[in-house]
């Protein structure tokens, strides 16, 4: 099944940094509600905006956010610290977004992570930067996915995420996460992936029609689950019927809910 991390709680969104400000629970409650009965997998926690104000922000929104839903937290920082507090806090098996092979990060992250109740996503980030090309993917997720193994974290509840790239900078890099989706599914079998979708669309117009055409050839090659939007009906159809082509839907059982249920329409 697909994994949907719902991406609105980020306090880089000018709504939830004003609502995080001014301690408007019913804001964020009614937020992640929506986002659940959206059909959110994960709802995804980022308070790393307001600068300074990271651990207290993120403590805050897991405490309001978490009566209120029956999913499970993606807690999302770069920071080990900011992760290792919030992971205390939770009541289930969050997904921890994320480590990455930076020297720093991956050295804290690891030991932290061992033997732990937790998905785990393996951003393909080394102290050299971006990944320049599908081999790197590769390699990264490769290494990050052996030492996860080492430290207990079963392949199955790894999510490699490729690290999508602005199609608007370089129009090899739609090619590139493709093929690197395509080439880590086959060399890893069993492993989960995970991506930012929007990347891809940043710095053009109408990114939504970007977005979905790029999620649909994502798919194709074996990615199964993203970072979006869940109240974005058109990207959550366009997720429901890709599942349906790729035969991951038995007598379209998912797809002729999401229509009776008012969530796919032309
Ligand atoms: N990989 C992983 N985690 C991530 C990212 C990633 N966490 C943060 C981010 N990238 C994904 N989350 C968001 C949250 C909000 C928005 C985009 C990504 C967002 N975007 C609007 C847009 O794209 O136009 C801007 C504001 C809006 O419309 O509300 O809000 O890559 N592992």
């Amino acid at each position: 099944m697909f994994v949907t991390i719902g991406e609105r709680i980020n306090t880089s969104r000018p709504a939830v940094r004003e609502a995080v400000e001014k301690r408007d629970l019913a804001y964020i409650q009614d937020d992640v509600r929506r986002q659940q009965a959206a059909g959110a997998t994960y709802v995804d926690v980022n308070a790393g905006a307001r600068i300074g104000h990271e651990a207290e922000d993120m403590e805050w929104l897991i405490e309001v956010i978490q009566p209120v839903i029956e999913i499970p937290l993606c807690l999302d920082s770069p920071d080990p610290a900011v992760l290792e507090m919030a992971y205390g806090m939770v009541t289930q098996p969050p997904m921890i977004n994320s480590i990455s092979l930076e020297g720093e990060r991956y050295e804290t992250m690891l030991p932290f992570l061992q033997g732990k109740d937790v998905s785990v996503i393996a951003l393909c980030m080394d102290d050299t930067g971006l990944p320049i090309g599908t081999d790197d993917v590769l390699a990264r997720a490769k290494k990050l996915a052996s030492g996860l193994e080492e430290a207990g974290i079963a392949r199955e509840r790894i999510y490699v995420d490729p690290l999508i790239q602005p199609i608007s900078t370089d129009q090899t890099k739609g090619l590139m996460t493709l093929e690197a989706v395509r080439r880590v599914a086959q060399d890893l079998p069993g492993i989960h992936f995970t991506c930012g979708l929007s990347n891809i669309s940043y710095g053009l117009p109408q990114r939504k029609i970007v977005n979905r055409a790029f999620l649909t050839l994502l798919m194709g090659v074996g990615l199964d689950g993203a970072i979006l939007d869940p109240l974005d009906n058109a990207i959550m159809a366009v997720v429901k019927t890709t599942e349906m082509l790729l035969g991951q839907d038995e007598y379209c059982v998912g797809y002729l809910d999401g229509v009776r249920a008012g969530q796919i329409v032309a």
